[in-house]
């Protein structure tokens, strides 16, 4: 499984989901994809989902199937699901 978190720094939500990643220690498993930093990103969450809203969790199984998780509450309980 791959996971990348799409965010920007000044976004509160998603200090709340870096602080669970931090919490858990799951920093080493998490690309962070920052999208005032980087615009290509920026671009690739608006075609996924048609807006830019973050935090979101690019979540890619083994098999290559992608699923975009957004709603930082939602993304935290994923976490402490899968890993906790
Ligand atoms: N309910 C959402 C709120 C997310 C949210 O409001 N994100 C802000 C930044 S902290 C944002 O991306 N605003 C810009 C936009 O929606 O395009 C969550 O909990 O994740």
């Amino acid at each position: 499984m791959k996971l990348a978190l799409y965010k920007y720094d000044t976004c509160g939500y998603c200090a709340r989901v870096l602080r669970t990643i931090r919490s858990m220690g799951l920093e080493d498993r998490i690309e962070l994809r920052d999208v005032l930093r980087d615009p290509a990103r920026r671009e690739e969450l608006f075609e996924a989902r048609g807006r830019g809203t973050v935090p979101v969790l690019r979540i890619e199984d083994d098999a290559g199937a992608v699923r975009w998780m957004g709603e930082s509450r939602d993304i935290v309980t994923w976490l402490e699901t899968t890993f906790g």
